[in-house]
């Protein structure tokens, strides 16, 4: 007997920072169930698939999904009740033909996305193996390298400093385990550091990091640096400028830098940074629709820096590919909310290995208890992963299902 879809429920539920989001739950026809919760960014891009709000305002500001509920118990129900349920790509080809947008706000690509993750969970299930083998297909499933937050800033800390993370990377450890409990003692060494040179904290920014308001963002990167000192040539630096956040009409306006640069200025300061710091990751230094310098700023950095887009590519098939073709890049943050399937999450990644460009699977800064993403991570055979902070439990639910699946499987661990 075909194994098929059988009942879809959606519930509002909040997410890391109260507010509104979905899960979803699906009954597969042998009664085996699954179910997914749906995270949501604060630096968005312009270019993201549709995240539908209800608009209300006499309800969370207007940011109730209670439409999305509806959609998942309504319209999608009723295309996918009595649907085979094994072929997840025919799932998510139903689910982008029923919305019919190129960016799925007719139904919400959040109502999408809930339903495209559960249907995932309930066939592992069924299958009963765990998520990440179920979800590897052909790939060469391996524990991730996290890229861990240390100091936040922009949309995520109150803007005190422009560029939004400040991340960790620990690339020279033998297991997925021993690099946490580093990055652990380096987010502790780093709260002492700032402490020492006068700052007050308060508590943690939105991914579990601080956000302390520095005299500039180079000091961000100076305290890092000397927070990781001990681990010199094992931990390394990563940033995430999410310059689309502070760029406008080809400006970027680092205020607390009193800097005002173009494109090319902008190159320039990070190529300085790149001089003198040891970062070897910089993710959406340039602005997301900035096409002319991203190939620049390749050229000039490219052979030894890990350059990702985020708002950039915002996990978009074309977009990536275009990158390709012009050489805007060598690598792409991969969000699954950002597109709305798992498929064409899927199809990102492997674009991206097939072009020899890496991948990083990444949360948002708007989370939930989910871990599905650590899954994901392992499946995908990307090595690596960018979750937020090792505080605040919608991180730590994930950084814990790996050590989880690390104590458990044998699975090979490497900076790609
Ligand atoms: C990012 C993410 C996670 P947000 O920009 O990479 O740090 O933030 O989810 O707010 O887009
Ligand atoms: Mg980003």
């Amino acid at each position: 007997m075909t194994l098929t879809i059988k009942k879809l429920s959606a519930c509002e539920i909040l997410d890391s920072r109260g507010r509104p989001t979905l899960a979803v739950e699906v009954t597969l026809s042998d009664g085996t169930t699954g179910s997914a919760q749906v995270p949501s960014g604060a630096s968005t891009g312009v270019h993201e698939a549709w995240e539908l709000r209800d608009g209300d305002p006499s309800r969370y500001g207007g940011k109730g999904v209670r439409k999305a509920v509806s959609h998942v118990e309504g319209e999608i129900a009723a295309a996918l009740v009595d649907f085979p349920a094994e072929d997840q790509a025919a799932v998510d080809r139903r689910l982008i033909e029923l919305d019919g947008t190129p960016n799925k706000s007719r139904l919400g690509a959040n109502a999408l996305l809930g339903v495209s993750c559960s249907v995932a969970r309930a066939l592992a299930s069924f299958r009963k193996i765990p998520l990440w083998q179920s979800l590897a297909g052909g790939r060469d499933a391996r524990m991730p390298v996290p890229m861990i937050n240390i100091f936040s800033g922009g949309h995520h800390a109150d803007h005190n400093i422009e560029v939004q993370d400040f991340l960790a990377l620990p690339i020279g450890f033998v297991s997925y385990g021993e690099a946490l409990e580093a990055v652990v003692a380096i987010h502790g060494r780093a709260r002492e550091l700032v402490e020492k040179r006068g700052y007050r904290l308060t508590g943690v920014a939105d991914e579990g990091g601080w956000g302390p308001a520095l005299k500039s963002n180079e000091e961000a990167l100076e305290i890092l640096t000397e927070a990781i000192a001990p681990w010199e040539g094992k931990v390394a630096i990563a940033l995430d400028i999410a310059s689309s956040h502070f760029c406008r009409d080809g400006v970027y306006d680092l205020k607390t830098d009193v800097k005002q640069l173009d494109g090319t200025g902008m190159i320039d300061l990070l190529e300085g940074w790149v001089g003198r710091y040891p970062i070897i990751s910089i993710e959406d230094g340039l602005s997301e629709d900035d096409w002319v310098h991203w190939p620049q700023l390749t050229g000039r950095l490219g052979d030894r820096v890990q350059l990702i887009g985020d708002d950039f590519f915002t996990t978009n098939p074309e977009r990536v590919r275009r990158g390709i073709g012009e050489k805007s890049a060598n690598a792409v943050l991969v969000k699954m909310n950002q597109i709305g399937t798992l498929t064409e999450t899927f199809e990102v990644i492997d674009l991206a290995r097939e072009a020899g460009w890496r991948a990083v699977i990444s949360a948002r800064s708007g989370e939930t208890e989910d871990s599905f993403l650590a899954d994901l991570a392992i499946a995908s055979g990307a090595g690596q992963i960018k979750v937020g902070s090792i505080t605040r439990s919608e991180r730590l639910a994930k950084y814990n299902r790996l050590l989880e699946i690390e104590k458990r499987h044998r699975l090979e661990y490497r900076f790609p």
